[in-house]
């Protein structure tokens, strides 16, 4: 049975509904710290550093995978920095050591760019470059990507991973990071017609529709072992683009849509990270391809969130 953590969250909310489809509804287990409303398939709340409870449950339900999604987020993270270390760095270890004391088969791990800092390339990051975040999150998930590799190196765990860029949904709704402006645009132009941005208009940073996102770990984690070449993680891009490239795509749907700018903490952590990434490692290893851009992304996102607020 697979084992999702943070089921809840942006990511966990439909990544646990494609391996449903995929492998069955009672073959996924959702965990997370409240139970949604409306939650239907098996499901148990935990608490990520209840190392006991993980524990019961990968024996209780005979755990073989894990994704582990479960964090606290860039801009969050920076309020209570030991929390977000506790829960990101921690809570990590922890799922390591009991998949690999338990006989897990296989974890994903996500990291994400907001490893890389202000002396990384900031154009086309490479795979392997400097690694020095400004962010408790970034610290975090750079040491966890570590951890990974030494699993992976030390006893043979099958930990693999992907460096996310921002992540832009309809489904469910991101909370608490940095990119998180390019999901409430879309919702604010069809409720209101407006959007104030918390980072400013050239701010330029890379994104992913989610169906890809959603693809590439299914993909990555579905992937022959011998193809995967990188265990700390992989880069992964689709598109990068800045607030205003993104307000000019939708006037294209809606002319009279507008963008207003008033910056706060998070536009510092906007600039510490790169603009756009090189992911030619994971095309060449396991065939990585992106289908949404900047324009294809902007249609669907608009379609699906005019469904759901009913407009015609
Ligand atoms: C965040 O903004 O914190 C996340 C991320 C890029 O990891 N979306």
């Amino acid at each position: 049975m697979i084992l999702v953590t943070g089921a809840n969250g942006q990511i966990g909310t439909v990544l646990t509904e494609a391996l449903r489809e995929a492998f069955g509804e009672d073959q996924v287990l959702a965990t997370d710290i409240k139970k949604p409303d409306g939650h239907t398939g098996p499901f148990e709340m935990l608490d990520i550093l209840n190392t006991q409870r993980i524990t019961e449950i990968v024996g209780d339900y005979n755990i073989t995978t894990i994704y582990h999604l479960a964090a606290i987020l860039s801009a969050n993270g920076e309020w209570n920095p030991q929390k977000t270390w506790n829960i990101n760095l921690n809570g990590s270890l922890s799922i390591l050591e009991l998949a690999r004391a338990q006989g897990v088969r296989k974890v994903f791990f996500p990291s994400t760019i907001a490893v890389f800092g202000p002396t990384t390339p900031r154009i086309s990051t490479p795979q392997h470059t400097v690694i020095e975040p400004s962010t408790v999150y970034g610290i975090s998930k750079a040491t966890n990507e570590l951890w990974c590799n030494y699993y992976f190196n030390r006893y043979g765990l099958d930990v693999r991973s992907v460096r996310y860029p921002g992540i832009i949904s309809y489904q469910s709704m991101p909370g608490g990071g940095t990119t998180d402006y390019a999901v409430d645009i879309f919702h604010q132009a069809l409720l209101t017609g407006q959007y104030t941005c918390f980072l400013k208009a050239h701010t330029r940073l890379p994104m992913m529709y989610m169906d890809d996102a959603i693809r590439a770990t299914l993909e990555l984690m579905a992937a022959p072992q011998e193809k995967i070449k990188i265990r700390t993680s992989y880069n992964l891009a689709a598109m990068s683009f800045t607030p205003a490239e993104l307000a000019e795509e939708i006037k294209k749907h809606i002319p009279d849509f507008k963008i207003m700018y008033e910056p706060d903490h998070r536009q510092e952590i906007a600039e510490s990270w790169t603009e756009s990434i090189d992911d030619h490692e994971a095309r060449k290893d396991w065939d990585w391809k992106h289908d949404f851009n900047l324009e294809t992304m902007t249609i669907e996102m608009l379609k699906q969130l005019k469904l759901k607020y009913n407009h015609v």
